[in-house]
């Protein structure tokens, strides 16, 4: 198998530390960036996004949530995603953090622009605002402990880092101090660890 991944993505991430800690052997991952438009991407993944993750057999899975529920379901025993029996409110949680790195790479796209005028401080705002109160969700509602090692929790943690690698001026720290004392602890987890961006 083929992974398609760049250091910096945080959807790559939440797989890479996926694939690290199940221990999933044989995925050669394949530093890829997206803007770049290779063939081999392309012919993948049609969106041109990473991760993208190619199967033996040729076929290709994307986005990221359906590369985890895969890795998870089909490669590691299902333990991360837990037993979903119709717990839609867990599934809406894994949806704000989803949503939270939508946001977030939104962000860092709109700070890329070429040239300054052309950035909307509009959208600027409707996303760091979309952060914050998600950051603030997640505290009031303690969303980051959950009884065992969760999807949730390394989905956040990888979105918490991405905020410190792009987004510092965010100080999110300040309107969640449980979710960053939550990430102090975490973020030895070893697989998390193993996959930091430069
Ligand atoms: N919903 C997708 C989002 C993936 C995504 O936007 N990846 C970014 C890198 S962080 C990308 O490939 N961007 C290139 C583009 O938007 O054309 C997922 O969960 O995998």
């Amino acid at each position: 198998m083929k992974l398609f991944y760049s250091d910096a993505s945080p959807y790559a991430r939440c797989v890479r530390v996926v694939i690290r800690h199940l221990k999933i052997d044989g995925i050669d991952e394949i530093k890829t960036n997206p803007l770049a438009n290779g063939e081999d991407l392309l012919e993948a993944n049609p969106l041109g996004k990473i991760p993208c993750l190619q199967l033996n057999d040729g076929s290709s899975l994307y986005d990221s949530e359906v590369i985890l529920r895969y890795l998870d379901t089909e490669l590691g025993g299902g333990r991360l995603f837990g037993i979903r029996e119709s717990n839609w409110v867990s599934e809406s949680h894994f949806s704000l953090i989803k949503g939270m790195l939508d946001s977030a790479v939104a962000l860092r796209q709109e700070q890329m622009r070429e040239e300054e005028g052309k950035r909307s401080s509009f959208w600027t705002a409707r996303f760091e605002q979309a952060l914050l109160r998600g950051l603030q969700r997640i505290e009031q509602g303690g969303l980051m402990t959950t009884p065992q090692l969760s999807i949730h929790q390394i989905c956040l943690a990888c979105l918490l880092e991405y905020l410190d690698f792009r987004h510092a001026d965010l100080k999110w720290r300040k309107v969640a101090p449980a979710v960053a004392s939550w990430l102090a602890d975490f973020k030895d987890f070893p697989a998390l660890k193993m996959t930091q961006p430069d």
